[in-house]
């Protein structure tokens, strides 16, 4: 699970700017998209497991010195009873993504039920369950980081650009 780095110094890794977090190795498969995004971006990232419930520790760790790390955006993915991105935003003002794993059993209802009713006071941005929620959680950490990053605003135009024009107007056979 390798980190971003800078696009402008490719051999010397840049600090994080978001912090790629999940519950478990199992999460990956979905959490590497969101990963994919902020690599095609060039945004410096860091990719962690931190369970809520077997590493609590390391969570509340994680989250409250993620501000003074440099951080500026966390992404959580995490599935089922999915506490990960709530305990996240319980520690730490950094905006929070939520990503809903598709789970076995409940095909990530639960996951998405456990990450978007979260109490007033303690806001978690929720995505849609799996990949697409994985992706988009990237872009919308690409578009937060954009407000004050007139270069990435203007890559992250040109992968919209790039979007529309690989739409066919016309289904192949
Ligand atoms: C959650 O439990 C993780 O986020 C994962 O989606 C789910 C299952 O974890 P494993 O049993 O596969 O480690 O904490």
């Amino acid at each position: 699970m390798s980190d971003g780095q800078s696009p402008s110094s490719p051999s010397v890794p840049a600090a994080a700017q978001v912090g790629v977090i999940m519950g478990s190795q199992s999460d990956w498969e979905t959490m590497r998209h969101a990963c994919d995004i902020l690599k095609k971006l060039g945004i410096p990232f860091e990719a962690r497991i931190v369970s809520a419930h077997r590493t609590p520790d390391r969570l509340a760790e994680y989250a409250r010195t993620a501000r003074e790390r440099g951080l500026k955006t966390i992404i959580a993915g995490a599935g089922g009873a999915a506490h990960l991105p709530g305990m996240c935003a319980a520690w730490t003002t950094l905006p929070v993504l939520g990503v809903p794993v598709e789970s076995r059993v409940l095909k990530g209802q639960d996951s998405l039920l456990s990450i978007v009713q979260m109490p007033g006071g303690v806001p978690v941005g929720t995505l849609a369950i799996g990949k697409a929620g994985a992706t988009n959680a990237g872009l919308l950490a690409a578009s937060i980081l954009s407000l004050s990053d007139p270069a990435l605003h203007q890559r992250l135009e040109v992968w919209r650009a790039q979007q529309t024009e690989n739409v066919a107007e016309t289904p192949a056979a």
